[in-house]
């Protein structure tokens, strides 16, 4: 029996699983920078389950990790809307039990049922995020950067990075051309490829784990970027400036899942409804500079944070945000476009 167990055991390490245990744990898989230890230590602490914790990049790469083996072993993922509008309807996630979960009163009405996943059914809300323009204030005057189109302007040949992400990249070109980001007509679609191939060579970098000490250390002094990265870039660096363009800007919503294959379901659901708790939810809001979508959180944040303009624009910036949608067939296109831009096509 002994013997089995073990062969089973190595069987699923070898398939690629995280951390295969019969022991007390959770295995999370989240963004980078997207929490902090002192909250994973205080979860340990209080429920003694032990959290495996590993982070990925881009909503690309946490799908193709779970499209290739569903049985990963990962118990907890933050897609963002868009992906966990693709992956439910793909079968990918579990459907929730929210008698599980006491603190999902906590969350923001506002924020919930969403048509990307009615009735929160298989997603929690984890954080919203916005993309927007950020740049030194040191080296650039911040005036020269208030739109997207202003990346275009060829004073800026080889300085710019732009976040490894196809729709973030499209989304900027699509605002530019005055399309909507969500675009799914081809053409348009085409006209962006275009524009962002006249973009290219004012591109230096495409990234999106090393943004943060990119800007600090002042490797690149612009380019484009989520709100809480820069955040939390700017405590480090003050001359660093978050700027909502004026054509328009994406958000989305960052949301706790369960996969279909997760090892630990009992220890997911204690973990999630840890999150949803107002003052966890307060402590990851302040140590990442991302938007909680916890109201009961509100209650127990600094002012100066709730006003903080990069972490909740105020509702007039708010009106130029477009939520991020899936394109569903229009995939293709961008995918086949972003392959070419990237081999300099
Ligand atoms: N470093 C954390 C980045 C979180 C980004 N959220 C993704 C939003 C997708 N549009």
């Amino acid at each position: 029996m002994r013997i089995y167990y073990y062969f089973i055991a190595c069987v699923l390490c070898w398939i690629g699983g995280p951390a295969f245990s019969h022991e007390n744990s959770v295995n999370i898989y989240n963004w980078s920078n997207y929490i902090s230890s002192e909250v994973l230590k205080e979860f340990t602490r209080e429920t003694g389950i032990k959290v495996n914790y590993t982070t990925y990049d881009s909503n690309e790469t946490l799908y193709a990790k779970l499209k290739a083996n569903p049985h990963t072993g990962y118990d907890v993922i933050v897609p963002s809307t868009y992906f966990v509008d693709r992956m439910r309807q793909q079968g990918m996630l579990q459907a929730l039990d929210k008698s599980r979960l006491s603190n999902f009163k906590n969350l923001n009405p506002a924020l919930l049922n969403k048509p990307y996943d009615p009735g929160n059914q298989y997603s929690i809300p984890y954080f919203w995020t916005a993309t927007g323009i950020v740049v030194n204030a040191g080296i650039h005057p911040p005036s020269q950067f208030q739109y997207w189109a202003d990346f275009w302007n060829p004073a800026w040949h080889n300085q710019l990075l732009l976040l490894d992400d196809v729709h973030e990249v499209f989304s900027m070109a699509l605002l530019a051309l005055a399309y909507s980001p969500n675009d799914t007509d081809p053409e348009h679609i085409r006209r962006a490829y275009l524009r962002l191939k006249q973009l290219m060579p004012n591109v230096r970098l495409l990234n999106n784990d090393g943004v943060k000490s990119l800007y600090i250390d002042e490797d690149l002094s612009v380019g484009m970027a989520w709100n809480g990265d820069i955040y939390q870039a700017s405590e480090e660096n003050p001359a660093l400036r978050f700027i909502y363009p004026k054509e328009g800007f994406v958000v989305s919503i960052d949301s706790m899942a369960i996969p279909i294959g997760a090892s630990h379901l009992n220890n997911a659901y204690i973990f999630i409804n840890f999150i949803l708790r107002p003052d966890i939810a307060k402590k990851i809001s302040l140590a990442t500079g991302y938007a909680t979508p916890n109201l009961a959180a509100y209650k127990l944040m600094p002012k100066s944070i709730l006003s903080n303009p990069i972490i909740y624009p105020d509702s007039k910036v708010l009106q130029r945000s477009v939520f991020q949608t899936d394109v569903g067939a229009a995939e293709s296109i961008y995918q086949k476009y972003w392959e070419l831009l990237k081999i300099g096509g």
